[in-house]
């Protein structure tokens, strides 16, 4: 920012100062938090890291139980991914569409979510599950809770990218009220505590573009699931 040379900052310059700096967190629960912006200072490095994820383990489509083809398209990395067919929901070790152990988890995707959760109560948190969801306009996630790993002590950590999305974050209940957060690329979610187990979702996304990703949002959780 400009000054004037030689004096003294005034007020104005700090509110200035702090309009660029001041993390603009904003808390959605008790144990829930927004870090509007968090993931931008390392985005020239984790788009290419997922990037190489995806080259191993390609988006595809998956089944639900219930015989639905989901209209998220979705691959993992890190130890367990998440993957659901006629059999159920559940996190296996190997892609069954590659036969092969899922893609290490990058560095740079281990060290936004520990600093995230971190940033938001939750230190030492080390994820074993990293879940790469990719919506085109029109596809949607209903609501519903994440039950599938084995405990809920730790957070769940998401990373926004591409064109926005509004999150439906509710109660306990499928039937509560639900609040609408918009979320755009760069935000970081965390929810932890007695937040982890409300029900949420992502209304269908609307037509955009972004200029890094095109017209899609890829969200990227981290988990500990076992
Ligand atoms: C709130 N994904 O993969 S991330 C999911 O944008 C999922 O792709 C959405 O829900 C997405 O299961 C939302 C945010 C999220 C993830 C887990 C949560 C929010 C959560 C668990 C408890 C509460
Ligand atoms: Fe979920």
């Amino acid at each position: 920012m400009l000054r004037r040379m030689g004096s003294e900052p005034t007020t104005l310059d700090m509110f200035a100062d702090e309009a660029v700096q001041a993390p603009r967190t904003e808390q959605i629960g008790p144990r829930a938090f927004v870090l509007r912006g968090f993931a931008l200072p390392l985005i020239e490095q984790v788009l290419p890291a997922l990037q190489q994820v995806l080259e191993q383990s390609p988006f595809r489509h998956m089944m639900t139980p219930g015989g639905f083809t989901m209209s998220v398209a979705l691959s993992n990395c890190g130890r367990v991914g998440w993957v659901t067919d006629r059999s159920g929901y559940r996190y296996t070790r190997i892609d069954p569409e590659t036969d092969a152990p899922w893609p290490a988890l990058p560095d740079v995707l281990l060290k936004l979510a520990q600093t995230a959760a971190a940033e938001s109560g939750f230190p030492g948190f080390t994820p074993d599950a990293c879940l790469i969801n990719r919506y085109v306009p029109g596809a949607k996630m209903s609501l519903h809770q994440d039950k599938n790993e084995h405990g809920y002590e730790w957070p769940v950590v998401s990373v926004s990218l591409g064109i926005p999305a509004i999150f439906l974050f509710g109660g306990m209940e499928r039937s509560d009220k639900t609040q609408r957060v918009a979320l755009f690329h760069g935000d970081v979610v965390v929810w932890g505590g007695e937040d982890r187990l409300r029900y949420h979702g992502v209304l269908p996304i609307k037509h955009a573009e972004h200029p890094l990703l095109g017209e899609q949002r890829i969200n990227v959780t981290f988990r500990k699931a076992q």
